[in-house]
Order: C-alpha cells, then structure tokens, then sequence
C-alpha cells in the first residue's frame, strides 16, 4: 500500500512510500568512460542515462572513494542516486572514482586539501577534479539539460563540499550528507583529540589495507574472533598492541592518523571549514542529530557556508538519524527509540527531491525552509529561517552538591570525585559489540550511571516542556592526580519510571527510567589550553576545561529528567588515556596508571553546561 495515514498529535501525518522503480537497466543505459582531467589523469566515470529521450536531464553527480561498483557497461547498480524518488523522476546519474582509487588513476590523498591559489594544470585538487569532469560530461554526454548537481553521503559528501569550491558555472544544487568537517576535533577519527578507536579499526581495516592497492580486493571487517570489542581491546592495551594485532601493521595512514597527535599542520590542511568561500551553487546540507561519524562536519559546513557566503541558498536538514539512515528505507527508530513515522521517506520526498527537482530540472527557487530539523523527544519535524533558531534563551545548567544539577550555581563551592582506572575503562555502550555501533549516541546510560568511576547529577521531573536547540558549551573545573586525562560528559533525557515498554516489545527493553543519551562528547585534558601545543596538568591542581558539543534539538517532556554524566573513558569507542603526560600512540602498557579525579561545583569555578532554551 502507498499510502498510510497516522493520526499522531497535534497532525494527521499521511506518509506515501517512494514510487516504484524500474529495474535500473529497464530505465537506463550505462556508458563507462575514462575521463581526462587537466593534468592527463584519467578518472573512471560510470554514466546512467535515461533512456527517456522526450526530454532533457539534469546531471547528477557524486565522486566515491568506495568504488563505483559494478564495473563493466552491462553491469548495473540496483539502485541509483540518493533515493527511489529521483530515480523514478530520470536523471543522468553519474558515480566516478576519485583520484587514485580503483579504476581512476592518479594518487589517492586522504581528505585531499583544496588548493585556492592554482597555477597551472599541475595544481589540481578535489575541485578541479569535480569541475573537468562536469566540463568534460556537458561536451560528451548527450541529453543533458545544462544543469548538474551533485550529492554523496560522508566521503562522498566531503567530495561534495569539494565539488562546491570555485564550482563549474553548470554546478547549480548541491548537497553534502554528513560531510567530513574536521577530523581532529569532531570527526571520525578524533573529538576535541580523543581518538575513535573501535571506528577506527573497523574502517581501516576494510577501507584502507595494503591490500586495497587492488581494485577487486573486498571489503570486510577485521578478524575480531569476539563479539566483545570491550574486552579484546582492552586485552590488546596499546594503540602500538592493536596495530600489530588487528591491522597487521598494513594501514600506512594509521601511523600517519595516530602520529599527528597534536592539532598540527596536517590536520589545519585538512579542515574543509577553511575553504567554504566563494559559493555559488545553492547548497543542502544533510545530516543526523545520532551521527556518530560526522556530525560536527555537517553542522559546521553549514554554519561556515551561511557565515562566509551571505545571500546564497544555504540550506540545512537535520533528522534523528545515524550515519546515513535518511538514505535508508527505515527512518522510523534508533536504538530501543522510535520516532512513530518513516523520518527517511519524508526527507527524501518533501525536501531532498524538490530540492534537486526545481533547481535542476524547473529552473526555480527551491522553496523550502532554512533549517528543516526534526525536535526528538516530541518528534515532529519544524521549520526555521535560521539554524540555530533565533528565538533562544541562553542558561547554563550547574553542577549542584548531592548530585543535583540546576539552573543556579550552587552558593557554596566543593566537588565530586571518583576514581578512574584505565584497566577497567567504562564501557561505552550497554550491550556487547566489537565495532562503534550506529546507535549508541542514543543508546540508555543506566549501565554507566551505577558505576563508581561515573558522576551522575540531575533535575527534579520536569512539570512543563523543556527545548534544547543549538550547542551546548561545557565548563569544568577539575583535578587529576595524573598528568592528562580525558573527560566525558554526556547530557542525558531520563524517562519517568513509569514510561511504558513498547508494544509489541521483542528486544525486552525496559523503558521505565531509561536514561537515553542526548549529547556525549569526550574532550582529552591535555589539549585545554590549546590543540596545538598539549600540556600535562600539576597533579592536584584545579584547571579550567572548555569546550562546545554539536547542536541538539531536543524536548524533555513533563515528568523526565535532565542528566549529565562526567566520567574519564569511554571504551572501546575511545582509546584509553594513560593518564600520563606522553603520546599516547606509543604508551607502553606500564604507562597506564589509575587516577584520582575530582570535579568542582561552586558560586566561581564551578561547572555547567550552557544550553539555548527555545521560548515557547
Ligand atoms: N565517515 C566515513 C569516513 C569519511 C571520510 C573518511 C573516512 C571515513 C564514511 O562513512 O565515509
């Protein structure tokens, strides 16, 4: 059936399934071609076009690391662009290889740089890239309309932000999906210098062998021999330990990862937030609230993009979804969460492909909303003119005694303390898993809260609505009795005890009181005074710890409560802190030490999350 109606308070949703599609072959014809870029290399570029010749298409483009597969001109991908919509709808749907990967030519560069100042046909980047092979698909490519788009979800969706720079005059919509933004604060591979161990293993080893100099070499996941990614790492101990063991040393760029451990040259070159200038095209940036790869990449490419480039078309969406689930068939839960309504269909339908449609193939205005987020806890999707929403209060939520947390700080100073212990980290997710799995971003934190090494500080039950929306700006006072150490703070929605289970209810879950995450970020002591040059803490010594996790849109309903946790590791998820001053890719396993943290409440140096309240 294509059409289903709920009726969810305060409006009747009526979702509509995408249309059915055509097997790919049936609608389209695909060419292959090695296209020559300005410098001689040749790019590998598979073309769909529709075989509907009655009119003109738009192109639309996106540039893979992943491989174009499946090669061979009678071979088809079974499905084609970012949703069943635009398929349906006909477009020339082209995927290419980038530089250096598969059947393209050339070098390969991780996050390649962009270079603003070229001289001559030597210089080339992701940009140029991007604008040869549009120049060279309007002079070879027949039927096309004039105008091109391009789209790609995380690599690809970097490659999107790429292809925005000084773009080719036909460029006209484009979209990067949880775009790469800065991989040693907020990305991937590192938060605020913390690294991503588990997420890094997993994509390594299936990504980025040696092995993979060979375009047919598939991917897989490492040997892990265990379901329980907890305790193999910790048995593994070291990053050097893990190396050795799991990627068998044939990662060159997991040396080059973990070796620039300091905020330095090679990642400054790498921060795409440093060339949003000079946009032309109108742009949508997609990405979900639970993205646990690039979440600061994709609000920060549209927050930079609208600062640095007043007057154009800057567009932001944002679901409750895990990496890449608005491209998914199923956008109705997360985790043990459900959102009662497909939030994937509606994106792909209502925004993403009027979005591509009347831009490329209409030639009007878009005519969507700014900012089309979706407010989790009460999920519904809502409109705004500007992200974050101008109609904010800002307050701050305080550290208070006895494990209380209010909007005043506390009239008189003291602090909590707790021992962290790197042989027995806390575990990062409450269920067994060996990989950083989609949904622990939203995953309950009850299993954390009991534990001694975990600070828990909360609200009374709310009695009226309480919306978050924006960043939330942590301060910390705090001590170690080491020299570094990493400090997690998760702010948290706590269910009454009374929320019922759901219905039918097959995984068991218990809802009453469960403590579902909302924002966690960790942020390695080390770097508080500044990413490039770190800086080992005097043991005892109270310090100042700042800094700001990714946007939430978020309501707490009457009768839940707000939590905040603060804790030390976070495992496997994020590798552990010796708690020693050194680096930490070649900490031996007698570095690791216990240490003795404590963190201050109080009138003057205290702790507190600043949070924008939206006025109701
Ligand atoms: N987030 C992944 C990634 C992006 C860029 C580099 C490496 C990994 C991805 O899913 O593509």
């Amino acid at each position: 059936m294509r059409f289903a109606c709920l009726l969810l308070l305060p409006a009747l949703i009526c979702l509509a399934d995408p249309p059915k599609t055509l097997p790919v072959a049936e609608q389209y014809t695909k060419f292959e071609y090695q296209i020559p870029m300005r410098d001689g290399v040749k790019l590998y570029t598979a073309v769909y076009r529709p075989k509907d010749d009655s009119r003109q298409h738009p192109i639309l483009l996106t540039r893979t690391p992943y491989s174009c597969q499946p090669y061979g001109a009678n071979r088809f991908r079974e499905t084609l662009g970012p949703s069943r919509y635009l398929q349906h709808a006909g477009y020339i749907f082209v995927y290419q290889d980038v530089r250096g990967r598969f059947r393209s030519e050339g070098l390969f560069e991780h996050v390649r740089p962009h270079e603003p100042a070229k001289s001559g046909p030597a210089d080339i980047d992701e940009s140029t890239d991007t604008y040869d092979t549009i120049e060279w698909l309007l002079k070879n490519v027949s039927n096309h309309n004039g105008r091109a788009g391009m789209w790609g979800i995380s690599y690809p969706g970097f490659y999107t932000s790429m292809g925005m720079l000084d773009a080719h005059p036909a460029l006209k919509a484009v979209s990067p999906q949880a775009p790469v933004g800065d991989w040693f604060l907020g990305d991937d591979w590192r938060h605020n210098g913390a690294f991503f161990l588990a997420h890094a293993v997993r994509w390594m080893y299936s990504n980025d062998r040696d092995t993979q100099a060979s375009p047919d070499t598939p991917r897989r996941n490492p040997d892990y021999n265990s379901p329980d990614g907890y305790s193999l790492f910790l048995k593994l101990g070291t990053l050097e330990e893990i190396n050795e063991q799991m990627l068998k040393n044939r990662v060159p760029y997991w040396k080059e990862l973990t070796g620039h451990s300091n905020y330095d040259a090679f990642w400054k070159a790498r921060d795409v937030r440093a060339y949003l200038h000079k946009i032309k095209p109108a742009v949508l940036t997609v990405g979900g609230w639970f993205d646990a790869e690039d979440l600061f990449g994709t609000l920060e490419t549209y927050k930079v993009t609208e600062r640095n480039n007043p007057g154009i078309r800057n567009l932001l969406v944002m679901g409750p979804w895990y990496h890449g689930q608005w491209s998914s068939p199923d956008g109705t839960k997360l985790g043990d969460v459900p959102f009662h309504q497909n939030t994937a269909y509606w994106y792909q339908e209502h925004v993403e492909m009027p979005f591509f449609e009347r831009i490329l193939r209409e030639n009007k205005p878009d005519g969507l909303a700014e900012a089309i987020v979706f407010e989790t806890g009460t999920n519904q999707w809502r409109k705004f003119d500007a992200w974050p929403p101008a109609n904010t209060s800002e307050r701050k939520l305080h550290l208070q005694p006895e494990g209380r947390l209010g909007w005043n700080p506390p009239s008189r100073g003291g602090y909590e303390e707790y021992v962290s212990d790197p042989a027995r980290p806390v575990p990062s997710v409450p269920y067994i898993a060996n990989t950083m799995t989609v949904e622990y971003m939203i995953d309950d934190q009850r299993h954390a809260a009991a534990r001694p090494d975990v600070l828990v500080f909360q609200t009374n039950p709310l009695t009226e609505d309480l919306t978050l929306a924006g960043p939330l700006d942590v301060t910390l006072h705090v001590s170690t009795t080491g020299t570094d150490s990493d400090f997690i703070v998760k702010l948290i929605d706590v269910y009454p005890d009374n929320f019922p289970d759901p219905e039918p209810n097959p995984k068991r879950v218990r809802m009453g009181g469960f403590q579902q995450l909302v924002r966690g970020e960790p942020f390695r002591g080390k770097f508080r005074k500044s990413f490039e040059k770190p800086e080992p803490f005097t043991p005892g010594q109270m310090e100042k710890i700042t800094f700001t996790m990714p946007d939430v849109f978020h309501t707490l309903r009457p009768g839940h409560r707000l939590m905040v946790q603060v804790q030390s590791s976070w495992f496997p998820l994020v590798d552990r802190n010796p708690q020693k001053f050194l680096e930490i890719h070649q900490a031996k396993p007698g570095d690791f030490q216990k240490a003795t943290q404590r963190v201050y409440f109080g009138p003057v140096a205290g702790s507190s999350i600043g949070v924008r309240v939206l006025n109701r």
